[in-house]
């Protein structure tokens, strides 16, 4: 059988993709390389949680138009929605990790015809796209088939973890193709449900315009993160300043924290300072002002638990961010497994969005799951590193008296 679109990875971005296209009446065939993953999506379930998305991709499933397997199957078009992480080379720089995008070109090729639209959504260094191509032409050739014109483009996401659905379809869009001709099919492909508007570009823009949007907040947040550094030395209430600041009609400062999070604005600003380092050092000074956030507020731990005999430390929230349930890539996790390692005190660790301890934490012996309100009365010291709604509850007057580290300016 011949699909309409085969999507190559079915993680946070391939499978709400394939889903709603599958919801609009495409005939679609979703791969991933994990076979538990392609188990549970037959069965019209979701491997990670992202609000409605279950309801999404339970209504492609039923419909028959989405299918999973560990392959891909011929189609009309071919989007690649793969991890493009980052490695750590031997001077500690980051270098971009496109494994998994050549793996999935190579994987295409054999199936990939004449006319064929070939998309990369993947978050990619510029001019991935062009090497997509390369690779595949090279698959093809290497096994002696004959070579086939395809139309290649990027199309990159901008949905926002935790609101999805709503953005997948309301937010503007970039198709960036690498012939003119390839922009302009990408963008009747992504009109099927993409309300918001979609700009024809070509793909190197397209690339750097992804990235620059992420390093665009991941600054914004430096300077935030920085300016917290500033006012605990000066002795100034940091989100106070930013609210007055804010009342400038043309300053909007975002807000500092215990460092940035995910999968995107901590990870696509190295590839932009990767593909240019030496006019670079802005983008490159704010990925360290951010990494360094949870190292500080260890320190900060560390000094108010010396004052104390046994300590017991709350740490409040693992996620990256509010109200997820995403704990890879996250600073409170970093923070708090630092504060456990270090052995600081006994941990009471709490995450609302998650059943159990992580396995990293609970290894390293100190650490204890609890819920918000235990370990709030239980605590000497209170961590506060994820703003998440539930935490609203917790009793103020159970504040008093106990040292309150609060990273996002929560309880102020
Ligand atoms: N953060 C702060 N202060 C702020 C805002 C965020 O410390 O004022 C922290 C968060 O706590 C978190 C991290 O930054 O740790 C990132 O959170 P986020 O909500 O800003 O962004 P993500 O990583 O969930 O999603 C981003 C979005 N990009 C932009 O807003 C420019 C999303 O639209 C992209 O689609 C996504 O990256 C992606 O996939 O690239």
């Amino acid at each position: 059988m011949k699909y309409d679109v085969c999507v190559i990875g079915l993680g946070y971005i391939g499978l709400p993709t394939a889903s709603i296209f599958a919801t609009r009446g495409l005939k679609v065939f979703g791969v991933d390389v994990r076979p538990d993953v392609v188990e549970i999506i037959n069965a019209g379930g979701l491997h990670f949680h992202e609000p409605d998305l279950d309801v999404l991709v339970r209504a492609a499933v039923q419909s028959g138009n989405l299918r999973a397997g560990t392959g891909p199957q011929p189609a009309d078009t071919f989007i690649l929605a793969v991890p493009t992480p980052f490695s750590v080379g031997p001077k500690g720089e980051k270098i971009p990790d496109l494994s998994y995008v050549e793996q999935a070109a190579r994987g295409i090729a054999p199936h990939v015809a004449a006319g064929n639209l070939v998309i990369l959504e993947s978050t990619s260094p510029v001019g991935t796209t062009e090497l997509m191509r390369d690779w595949l032409t090279d698959e093809r050739k290497k096994r002696g088939l004959p070579a086939v014109e395809c139309l290649y483009a990027h199309c990159p996401e901008r949905v926002l973890p935790g609101n999805m659905l709503k953005e997948l379809v309301a937010n503007d869009r970039i198709a960036g193709g690498l012939t003119p001709e390839a922009g302009r099919v990408a963008k009747e492909l992504y009109q099927r449900f993409c309300t918001g508007e979609i700009f024809v570009s070509d793909a190197r823009t397209a690339e750097m315009a992804k990235l620059t949007e992420n390093s665009f907040r991941d600054v914004n947040i430096a300077f935030a993160n920085e300016l917290s550094l500033i006012c605990e030395r000066l002795n100034i209430d940091v989100w106070e300043l930013i609210k007055l600041a804010n009342r400038h009609p043309r300053v909007k400062i975002l807000q500092p924290g215990p460092g940035v999070g995910g999968h995107c604005i901590a990870v696509d600003p190295w590839f932009i300072v990767h593909s240019a380092p030496e006019v670079a050092p802005l983008i490159r000074t704010a990925r360290e002002v951010n990494d360094s956030k949870p190292h500080h507020i260890v320190a900060r731990v560390k000094a108010a638990a010396a004052k104390l005999k046994d300590p017991v430390i709350a740490c409040l929230g693992l996620a990256f961010k509010a109200d997820i349930d995403d704990l890879r890539e996250s600073p409170a996790m970093e923070i708090t497994a630092e504060i456990a390692h270090g052995k600081l005190g006994r941990v009471l660790a709490v995450e609302p969005h998650v059943k159990t301890l992580p396995a990293s934490l609970a290894k390293l012996g100190n650490v204890t799951f609890a819920t918000a309100e235990d370990a709030v009365k239980q605590a000497d010291i209170i961590v506060l590193l994820v703003n998440h709604r539930p935490f609203t509850a917790i009793d103020r007057a159970l504040l008093r008296d106990k040292v309150v580290i609060d990273t996002r300016g929560f309880w102020r």
